[in-house]
């Protein structure tokens, strides 16, 4: 019922015609795939070369973050609102890297959010603990912290539109995942907690692992009855190894 997603997140990575390179070969690597919706994620300067590469395939597009207000004197920001404009569909908001060096917090993430979806952007929301936390058998208690402060004050039809990617923080970049049980038992509790107010978007919503995904251990994240797709960074910027990961996941 729920459409797996496997969604690219290219960080602070490739340059303009590289970020049209990458998406030629994808397109070819990846077209007639239909049951896997494919995202990449780039800066903001690269968004409209991807989104125009993209043209002819299912691709689909998205920004690394946004700012909340739609225009005005924030130098720097771009809106969803402009995403709007130019028909990207997706923004990642709260990566963790945002909320660590750039101090982004969740009443932050919570008005990206919703500036996201009055757009029509679907937002997806990356929360994850650190090592401390998960030392401290305080898992649970951040993601859902983090997903409530979120999604604060959305209808239950909103809800739909998230995206929420669990990113343990000690898994990023670092080789070290998360086991596919593990993942799967969060993100099971993820979307409990979120049932608990909202039954129905809980059954839609989906909520995808991120944290070093990589060709080799796809299958067996994917293959876990509550994770519904992967935010993938390193891997994601060579066109065979993510083609790669999408085919595995079809
Ligand atoms: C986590 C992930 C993408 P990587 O940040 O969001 O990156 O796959 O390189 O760990």
């Amino acid at each position: 019922m729920r459409k797996p997603f496997i969604c690219g997140n290219w960080k602070m990575n490739k340059n303009v015609a590289e970020a049209e390179t990458t998406i030629n070969d994808l397109k070819d690597k990846v077209a007639g795939i239909d049951n896997v919706e494919v995202g990449i994620c780039s800066t903001a300067l690269c968004l409209t070369t991807v989104k125009r590469a993209a043209a002819g395939s299912e691709i689909v597009t998205g920004a690394e973050n946004i700012y909340w207000e739609d225009s005005g004197a924030y130098t720097g920001e771009i809106s969803a609102k402009m995403l709007a404009d130019s028909e990207i569909e997706y923004t990642i908001i709260g990566h963790s890297e945002r909320r660590q060096l750039f101090g982004e917090s969740d009443y932050e993430v919570n008005l990206k959010v919703k500036s996201a979806l009055k757009h029509g952007i679907k937002p997806i929301v990356c929360v994850g603990e650190t090592l401390a936390e998960r030392k401290a058998d305080q898992i649970e208690a951040k993601v859902n912290f983090q997903v409530d402060a979120a999604l604060k004050g959305l209808s239950e039809d909103e809800i739909t539109d998230v995206v929420i990617a669990y990113e343990p923080i000690w898994a990023i970049g670092t080789g070290e995942t998360a086991s596919a049980e593990e993942a799967n038992r969060v993100i099971a509790l993820i979307r409990e907690n979120i049932s608990q107010s909202y039954p129905e978007a809980a059954k839609k919503v989906r909520i995808q692992y991120g944290g070093s995904v990589k060709p080799h251990n796809v299958e067996e994240i994917m293959s876990q009855p509550e994770i519904d797709g992967a935010l993938v960074g390193g891997a994601s910027l060579e066109a065979d190894s993510f083609a790669e990961m999408i085919t595995k996941t079809a």
